[in-house]
């Protein structure tokens, strides 16, 4: 224990003494829990992950800078919970920048670095494959290389895909189905063969993790992982489009009186009309596309799992399950009360909304991952996608009331 003048010059110790040595304690003890906190960066912040990232870590006690890039206005809505917790900061890196990343990681010296930033829109990277490569590939060297030179000892985590096995499957024989005995299946194991220049941007930042861990010894490891959703998605992703649909139709519905049942409406090739007005239907691709939708919560569980293992390492990360847009729909519309006989009136398939080149068919195998690192999912699909339509049905209701509110 600290001596204090007090505690040698014989006289008796006084009120003023014992609140000077409590402070000093106190400011000590603080001191001493700052030093053992974790620091971490995660990039792409602002996203679904990054934002469910960072409440993770900040729960089990990590200091945590946020990057995130540059925009005209304020895009704060999915860290509005964690904005103001004094262990969360927030920083502008375009992950593009070799410069800017050098600097953030010389100056926060992190334990732990996750890369979550990406342009993840694949039919986007068609479009953008010049932009996509840029922040999918060389904004994962500058991090490989940042951390090199400036902190070798942090771990690094490398948002990968399922988009990376692109055509490509194994298969098992499945003795309990005797009408579908070859099973499909991805895991860490299987071929990767890309479809898109975002899977592409993937797999080459994929391999230079791989490289940077056995050139250099650096941990970084790499989650192979598959869709997951939330509340949180994406609006141009396939599951939020729906659910955001469905919710704006049944508030539509609601506004004239009227339930969801087919008999109240007429439908023509683009809109579903009531007597007072239309509302356009949802417009989709590929909606015979199967994917494996686990929930994003679950997943950054996981990401924060591989760094605290010894050995750097990639994991498959996915349900083990398969469904088709299709049944996501089928599930979605069930939800409102509309029955899968019934969906066709609702939707038209418009080119559009389809790939130069597809991705058909996902599942994934989390066996190493549910071995190795004891991760486990908690959300089914049923509850995946009951939770995404709860929250936009209750958001248009929000919406509404303000209007009412404001009128
Ligand atoms: P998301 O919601 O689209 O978030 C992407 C984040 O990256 C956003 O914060 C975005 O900023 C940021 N970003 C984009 N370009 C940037 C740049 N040039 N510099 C700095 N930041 C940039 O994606 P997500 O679903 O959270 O996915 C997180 C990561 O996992 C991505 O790398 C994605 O490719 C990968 N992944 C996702 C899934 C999935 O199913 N969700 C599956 C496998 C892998 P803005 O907010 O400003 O746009
Ligand atoms: O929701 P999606 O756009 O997700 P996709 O292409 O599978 O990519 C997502 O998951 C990847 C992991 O496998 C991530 F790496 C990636 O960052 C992203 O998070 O499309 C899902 C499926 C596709 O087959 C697409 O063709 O839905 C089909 N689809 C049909 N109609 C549609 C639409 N996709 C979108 N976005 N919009 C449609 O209207």
């Amino acid at each position: 224990m600290t001596i204090f003048k007090f505690d040698y010059d014989g006289r008796e110790e006084t009120d003023e003494d014992r609140k000077a040595r409590r402070k000093y304690l106190c400011k000590s003890k603080a001191e001493s829990s700052e030093k053992n906190r974790k620091r971490a960066i995660v990039t792409g912040i602002t996203g679904q992950d990054g934002s469910y990232l960072a409440e993770l870590l900040l729960d089990k006690g990590y200091d945590v800078v946020g990057l995130k890039r540059r925009t005209s206005t304020e895009n704060h809505e999915r860290i509005e919970g964690i904005i103001e917790n004094p262990r969360f900061s927030l920083e502008e890196v375009e992950i593009a920048d070799t410069g800017s990343v050098y600097s953030a990681v010389e100056r926060h010296q992190p334990d732990e670095v996750y890369n979550l930033a990406a342009q993840s829109h694949v039919k986007t990277s068609f479009d953008q494959p010049h932009y996509t490569i840029e922040t999918n590939t060389v904004g994962v060297v500058n991090f490989l290389e940042a951390i090199r030179r400036f902190k070798p000892d942090a771990k690094f985590y490398q948002a990968s895909t399922s988009e990376m096995f692109g055509k490509n499957y194994d298969t098992k024989f499945c003795t309990d189905d005797k009408k579908n005995p070859q099973e499909k299946f991805q895991d860490e194991n299987t071929a990767f063969e890309p479809q898109s220049p975002y899977a592409a941007a993937k797999l080459a930042s994929h391999h230079m993790v791989r490289i940077y861990r056995d050139g250099y010894g650096l941990h970084a490891s790499c989650g192979i992982l598959f869709n997951h959703e939330s509340e949180r998605r994406g609006e141009k992703f396939v599951t939020r489009k729906i659910t955001k649909w469905i919710a704006g139709f049944k508030s539509w519905a609601e506004a004239q009186g009227l339930d969801t049942e087919s008999r109240h409406f007429e439908f023509d090739k683009d809109y579903i009309h009531s007597r007072r007005s239309s509302y356009p239907k949802l417009r989709l691709g590929n909606i015979e596309a199967f994917r494996d939708w686990g929930h994003a919560e679950d997943y950054v569980n996981a990401m924060w799992l591989m760094l605290q293992q010894e050995k750097p390492d990639d994991y498959v990360i996915a349900t083990g399950e398969t469904y088709s847009v299709h049944d996501f729909m089928v599930h979605a519309f069930e939800y409102i009360d509309i029955p899968k006989e019934e969906i066709t009136n609702f939707f038209m398939i418009d080119p559009e909304f389809y790939r130069p080149a597809e991705v058909e068919f996902l599942k994934g195998e989390p066996t190493k991952a549910e071995t190795i690192l004891g991760w486990e999912r908690n959300v089914s699909f049923e509850q995946l996608v009951h939770r995404m339509l709860e929250s936009d049905i209750n958001a248009e209701k929000e919406k509404v009331q303000k209007e009412l509110y404001t009128s």
